[in-house]
């Protein structure tokens, strides 16, 4: 993904000053996230001048290539089907997983049943199984199945690389709910606190001390807030990054069982 204007930049880079940064490659690595975070932002506005560049680094950085699907994307999407979203366990997802995620975020969270977030919540499951159903539930059964999931999320990855980073909006609803129940445990109050990332992902039965030290790797060390753009970009990328350095792809690595 380096490419000249990248091998430049990091050639100036002082590899002394990053000892505590341990293996990660420190100044281009943060400089390249930077830079795609700044780009998503502008890309709200895309009657800001300043857009035109942040459009132009994101396309550069990240949606240069063409999607595909890799063992790794593939695996990240299963533990998405089968731990977030099979939430009875019975190998498929219908609409009573959605109804059952919400009650869990509910309870989680102890938004009251009738407040604007838990309608909210209510809301979201119920735009996102339709979104789903709609797109890829070509039988008609009620049911999707993990490879009608996986063309899901390929077409969801496709369309924000094709698109620069626009997300589809059942799903943008999805992970902005995921970052409002991140950020409501601990705090509510813009941000993700390691107790708040601890408290969600400690459900999966991930060891906390495992779940800190991925939390302290996506943040650089802390340096960067977990506010709503940093984790929809994480959660982009995620999706669709094929750097393992990558804030999104450090979390897919914990989720599964791949991080160390
Ligand atoms: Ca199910
Ligand atoms: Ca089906
Ligand atoms: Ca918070």
């Amino acid at each position: 993904m380096k490419n000249n204007l990248w091998a430049k930049l990091s050639s100036g880079a002082d590899a002394d000053k990053n000892d505590e940064i341990g293996k990660r490659d420190f100044d281009i690595d943060l400089f390249r996230e930077m830079m795609i975070m700044i780009g998503f932002t502008l890309s709200m506005d895309m009657e800001n001048p300043g857009n035109i560049l942040g459009d132009m680094l994101v396309k550069q950085i990240g949606c240069e290539t063409e999607f595909k699907r890799n063992e790794f994307w593939i695996e990240k999407q299963r533990h998405q089907f089968y731990v977030w979203f099979d939430q009875d366990r019975n190998g498929v997802v219908e609409k009573k997983d959605f109804d059952k995620n919400a009650k869990n975020i509910l309870a989680l969270t102890k938004w009251s049943e009738g407040s604007d977030m838990a309608t909210r919540c209510n809301d979201v499951m119920n735009t996102l199984w339709k979104e789903l159903k709609h797109v890829v539930d070509t039988n008609s059964d009620d049911k999707v199945t993990i490879d009608e999931w996986l063309d899901f999320m390929e077409k969801i990855s496709r369309q924000i690389k094709s698109k620069t980073m626009e997300i589809p909006s059942g799903y943008s609803g999805y992970l902005n709910l995921v970052f409002d129940l991140l950020d409501s445990l601990g705090y509510g109050d813009g941000k993700i606190s390691t107790k708040g990332f601890v408290s969600v992902y400690r459900t999966f039965k991930i060891p906390d001390d495992v779940i800190e030290k991925c939390f302290k790797e996506m943040t650089y060390g802390g340096r960067i807030v977990m506010a709503r753009d940093f984790w929809l970009l994480s959660s982009i990328q995620f999706s669709i990054s094929t750097d393992m350095n990558s804030p999104g792809n450090i979390l897919g690595k914990m989720l599964t069982e791949k991080y160390d």
